[in-house]
């Protein structure tokens, strides 16, 4: 999770391109993203360019209007966004829906070159909505991009080399209730010769139902629709609204254990641990990932009365793959947003879990973790108090023991 940017049109120099020049031992990743940095050069941006007929621009105007809920006031991230083919469409304004504001993604410098020439940005920084390039791989995409109401991956979710790591990017940077389209205006038959011609260059399918409902089983997101035709592809997603885990609300109960000394409360996000083997059953519908909920202690009247009371929670649930553990132990740790009177442990917390913000993921270093927890307690600090989870504080409450 980590990327840089430097000026010129709010363009940035990802780790990918930053490896192309020569700067680090490149990844296998970004071994892939400079692979097709090379093929889509200047000429092979001619050659795109040229092969959007009538007919294909039709399916891209189809591919454009299959995305649910967009307005003059979206954001859209279109990842692959090549010579920016899909751009007027998303722009084309029946009724209120033109697009205004795009950040155009690619690897390849000679296409994002081509877009800029044909959709010039309104300036470096700004307010005003437009169309605008980061030149890198979607996986280093930086957060402050974001929030979108939409991602597109039109004619390029065959040519990430790992379409999980992309998909679990893009959910760090979309709102909920927002859409993603994975899409290929020429359809499956002809994406699979070409990629039986150009494995390198294509190393993915374009996922069926079945293999995309697999791909996403952790994370937020959750197939409304697949077209598979002959001569055109599109499957949409969706986050959910309010992040709703499917199975919410799910209970989890037990004595506040000990974590693994990592610290958290010197890092001022201390997290309540719970023993995972009593909770195995709801830990089967919760992939290791980042929720939030309601929690609540049961300790006795002695304890001030706010200790005592509902509060709002962030979760993770996993092994911490950022700290490297041989031989990790799954934890359930909870960081509630309260301050309270003393340490906990050993006493008796409830928590109402409702909310799946993410998956879990190794980050680059304590610093990145440590940024995005915050994000992750700002997204549920905000999300507990609207309409659809403040009610169910009432109703963690109300299963408290001598209630
Ligand atoms: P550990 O590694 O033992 O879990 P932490 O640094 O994560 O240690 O601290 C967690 C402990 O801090 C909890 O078990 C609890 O007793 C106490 N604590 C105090 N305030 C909070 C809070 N707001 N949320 C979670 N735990 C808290
Ligand atoms: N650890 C990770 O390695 N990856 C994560 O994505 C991650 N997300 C977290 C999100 C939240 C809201 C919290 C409270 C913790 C998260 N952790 C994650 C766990 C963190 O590593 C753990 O709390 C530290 O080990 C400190 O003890
Ligand atoms: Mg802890």
């Amino acid at each position: 999770m980590s990327g840089s940017s430097r000026g010129g049109r709010g363009r940035g120099l990802s780790p990918a391109a930053a490896a192309a020049e020569g700067q680090q031992q490149p990844t296998p990743q970004q071994q892939q993203a400079a692979q097709q940095a090379e093929y889509f050069d200047e000429k092979e941006a001619q050659v795109l360019q040229a092969s959007i007929t009538p007919e294909v621009d039709a399916k891209l105007a189809r591919v454009a209007a299959g995305i649910p809920g967009l307005s003059a006031a979206s954001r859209v991230l279109d990842v692959g966004a090549g010579t920016g083919a899909l751009i007027p469409h998303l722009q084309a304004s029946p009724g209120a829906r033109g697009v205004q504001d795009i950040l155009a993604v690619d690897v390849a410098p000679a296409m994002l070159a081509q877009l800029e020439r044909r959709f010039p940005a309104p300036s470096t920084l700004g307010n005003e909505p437009g169309v605008r390039t980061w030149l890198g791989d979607i996986v280093d995409l930086p957060g402050y991009q974001g929030p979108f109401d939409a991602a597109v991956f039109n004619a390029v979710f065959g040519n990430l080399r790992d379409q999980h790591l992309a998909l679990t990017k893009a959910c760090f940077l979309l709102r909920p209730g927002s859409y993603v389209m994975i899409s290929h205006p020429l359809g499956r038959p002809w994406h699979e010769s070409f990629r039986a011609k150009n494995p390198r260059l294509v190393p993915n399918q374009l996922p069926q139902r079945e293999a995309l409902e697999a791909l996403v089983r952790d994370l937020p997101l959750r197939v409304l629709s697949v077209t598979d035709e002959p001569e055109f592809f599109m499957a949409l997603l969706q986050v959910p609204e309010g992040y709703a885990h499917p199975a919410a609300p799910i209970r989890l109960a037990g004595s506040v254990t000990h974590g693994y000394g990592r610290g958290s409360k010197r890092l001022g996000v201390p997290t309540a641990n719970l023993p995972p083997a009593p909770l195995r059953e709801q830990l089967e519908a919760l992939p290791d990932g980042v929720y939030f909920g309601w929690a609540q202690l049961d300790v006795d009247s002695s304890w001030p009365e706010a200790d005592r009371q509902v509060q709002k929670m962030v979760m993770n649930i996993g092994r911490r793959p950022t700290f490297g553990d041989e031989e990790p132990e799954l934890s359930v740790e909870a960081h509630i947003m309260h301050r309270y009177s003393q340490d906990f442990y050993g006493q008796p917390l409830r928590l109402l879990v409702l909310g799946f913000i993410r998956p879990e993921v190794k980050f680059g270093g304590l610093q990145e973790l440590l940024a995005r927890i915050n994000t992750d307690i700002g997204i549920a600090r905000s999300q507990l108090d609207t309409q659809q989870w403040a009610g169910y504080k009432e109703q963690l409450a109300a299963e408290a023991p001598g209630q």
